[in-house]
């Protein structure tokens, strides 16, 4: 399941250092929590996993000096700068590592592309779906010059969603009929939570939707193995005002000042989805799930199986096979950390789990072998543009209201 087997080859563009690896030099463009995250990714990647480049942490780009200094001596990298295009002039930079809000993504990875680097961007790809078809444009452009475009929906490389994805392939659970999933935070409950730039439509493009749906979008089509081919949706904004920000964010959180502004995005999204093969999937995306702080929770119910799984205890996937005798069938735990597990030949021994973090190392470890052997990378930009257009026919299906039958009230 891995994207690729490590290669012989070494592509262009690398720099080499006699006698070691060669390099794989990586500019970064954000220092927040995604980039705190993939610097992680970064940093580990080469020592858990027996790659065939050796990741460079080179530089690392913030429009604020000394908040990006900070920044690359607390993350690990070689160098910072304050201008992006400054990083793509860079000759030590093969890959450019896009963590910033939505509203930039295009710009920087298209520039990027153009300039003969790789690039990975962070989920979701763009803030619509004109950007997302320019920067597919732009990376198939540069796939004929051997560059490489991956998107960041690290859920994916969490093991047990990519063993669900191969036993699911596999045919363990046969034709799939049901998908249900949600991702559940509850970091907006506070009306006096302040208008950071995740509640601005101008940045982040969309709210719950973009942040949390574009994941499960994703994890939903990717563990299927099919595509969604239509949507019905609600979205709602339960609170419409927020104190504006007084100063600067950081992570999820920032600090409300006396005025206040409108959210421009939605709170929550829920849909049903019809899939390829005539499955029916559910989904639910919200901000506001009171005692749920990174809820993704994943079924699958197919013609002679099921699975199940709970980001919060990411290290087990529930399996029920339906073929046994029903007198001892029932969901039964698979502890996801055997060494033929996904990803887990790099870490610890059985039973010693896995978190979130580990993901983005996971991530990072795809993209290099992938680098390393001209293999095209999943999740593509092409795999971005099309959850981009389910997020698109979300807003389109949820401001349309057509499939939204009032009940008549009842005296
Ligand atoms: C905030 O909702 C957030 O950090 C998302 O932006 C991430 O993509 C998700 O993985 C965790 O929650």
């Amino acid at each position: 399941q891995h994207n690729g087997e490590q290669g012989e080859t070494e592509q262009a563009g690398t720099g080499s250092i006699a006698g070691a690896r060669p390099r794989l030099g990586v500019g970064m463009v954000g220092y927040s929590f995604m980039g705190a995250a993939h610097s992680q990714g970064w940093r580990t990647v080469g020592r858990a996993f027996d790659l065939p480049l050796e990741p460079h942490l080179a530089a690392i780009c913030g429009r604020d000096g000394d908040a990006v200094r900070a920044a690359a001596d607390r993350l690990g990298w070689a160098a910072a700068e304050t201008d992006w295009r400054a990083l793509l002039d860079r000759a030590d930079v093969q890959l450019v590592d896009i963590c910033t809000p939505g509203d930039s993504h295009a710009e920087i990875a298209v520039a990027a592309l153009d300039a003969g680097k790789h690039v990975l961007c962070e989920k979701p790809l763009a803030n619509s779906v004109e950007e997302a078809e320019e920067m597919v444009a732009a990376a198939e452009r540069a796939r004929m010059r051997g560059q490489l475009a991956m998107v960041g929906f690290n859920y994916r490389r969490v093991p047990a969603m990519t063993l669900a994805r191969r036993m699911i392939a596999e045919g363990r659970i046969g034709r799939v009929r049901h998908v249900r999933v949600v991702y559940l935070q509850d970091w907006l409950v506070d009306p006096e939570f302040p208008l950071t730039w995740r509640l601005d439509r101008a940045h982040a493009g969309s709210g719950a939707l973009g942040d949390l749906g574009a994941h499960i979008v994703d994890l939903a089509q990717f563990v299927a193995g099919e595509q969604i081919v239509g949507v019905s949706a609600m979205t709602e904004t339960f609170v419409r005002e927020r104190p504006l920000l007084a100063g600067a964010s950081a992570g999820l959180a920032g600090t409300g000042g006396a005025e206040r502004g409108p959210v421009t995005v939605d709170d929550a999204a829920v849909f049903t989805a019809r899939l390829g093969s005539g499955a029916l999937a559910t989904f639910e995306a919200t901000r506001f799930a009171t005692g749920r702080k990174n809820a993704l929770r994943l079924e699958v119910n197919g013609e002679h199986g099921s699975l199940a799984f709970d980001l919060e205890r990411l290290n087990e996937l529930s399996f029920h096979d339906g073929t046994e005798p029903a007198a001892s069938a029932g969901f039964r735990r698979i502890l996801v950390t055997e060494a033929d597990h996904p990803y887990l030949e790099g870490w610890w021994p059985p039973g010693h789990g896995l978190g979130y973090e580990h993901t983005f190392t996971h991530q990072a470890r795809d993209l290099v072998h992938a680098i390393a052997t001209g293999t095209d990378p999943a999740p593509s930009f092409a795999d971005g543009l099309r959850v981009q257009r389910v997020l698109a026919a979300v807003e389109e299906s949820a401001a349309k209201n057509s499939a939204y039958t009032p009940i008549p009230a009842t005296a």
